[in-house]
């Protein structure tokens, strides 16, 4: 059984996105991090870094964290999202590192100096909304003739789309980008995406894509996490 420790964000969503996808059987423990249930000791014995998400192979006694990893550890017990063969197995993570290494940090940025810091500082806002819109173009740039990202739907996608998906949060539009668009619209499309953001609750998907609740309420939550994730 997986032990699947998150929260609804972008990295959790591309965890429980996989195991709906692959339909691996789950459990979820909630770890509050609005309430700072990520720096508690049980948590930090299962991430020492003090992040969702993390997992739990209770079958193998195996614990990964870090999204990436993890998306890799159950494409490969799943034997599912991530081909065995080495041209198409290095694509797919490549795209996944591409998501971690940039997608996810500077969109993380832009969103809290867009959003969340209270001193608003328009040389960080555009330093990382540029990036973020030049992260775009290359993936608009893959997309124009290519499907998914990789060869088949595959991690790569799920772990981007999680947070392209939120683009509106971090103040870039996407309308320029019309083969991103096309591909974000198809993969909200599938049933186990839906499922795997609706995971503990769906209303913090509504507000990052902008289609419902308490804007400046989540940014002033949101800046008393960062503050609290600095520790
Ligand atoms: N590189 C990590 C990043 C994890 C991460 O930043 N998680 C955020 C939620 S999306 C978190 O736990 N934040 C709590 C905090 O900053 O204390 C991964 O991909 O798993």
């Amino acid at each position: 059984m997986i032990e699947l420790y998150t929260w609804p964000t972008p990295n959790g969503w591309k965890v429980s996105i996989a195991l709906e996808e692959m339909e691996i059987p789950y459990v979820v423990r909630g770890v509050d991090i609005m309430a700072g249930e990520q720096k508690q000791p049980e948590f930090l014995r299962i991430n020492p870094n003090g992040r969702v998400p993390a997992i739990v192979d209770t079958d193998a006694g195996i614990t990964v964290f870090e999204s990436g990893a993890i998306m890799i550890y159950l494409a490969e017990l799943s034997g599912r999202f991530l081909p065995p063969d080495p041209a198409g197995r290095t694509a797919v993570i490549q795209w996944v590192m591409f998501q971690m290494s940039g997608i996810g940090p500077m969109m993380g940025q832009a969103n809290i100096f867009s959003r969340y810091f209270p001193e608003k500082i328009p040389a960080a806002i555009d330093r990382f909304q540029a990036e973020v819109r030049r992260l775009f173009s290359v993936l608009d740039g893959q997309l124009a003739d290519n499907e998914f990202l990789a060869g088949d739907y595959s991690i790569a996608d799920i772990a981007n789309w999680s947070w392209v998906r939120i683009h509106f949060w971090a103040g870039v539009p996407v309308d320029e980008f019309v083969h991103l668009k096309r591909w974000l619209d198809a993969i909200e499309q599938r049933p186990a995406v839906q499922a795997g953001v609706s995971v503990i609750n769906r209303d913090t998907y509504e507000l990052l894509i902008g289609q419902a609740g308490d804007v400046e309420q989540l940014a002033k939550d949101a800046f008393d996490l960062v503050q609290t994730g600095e520790k």
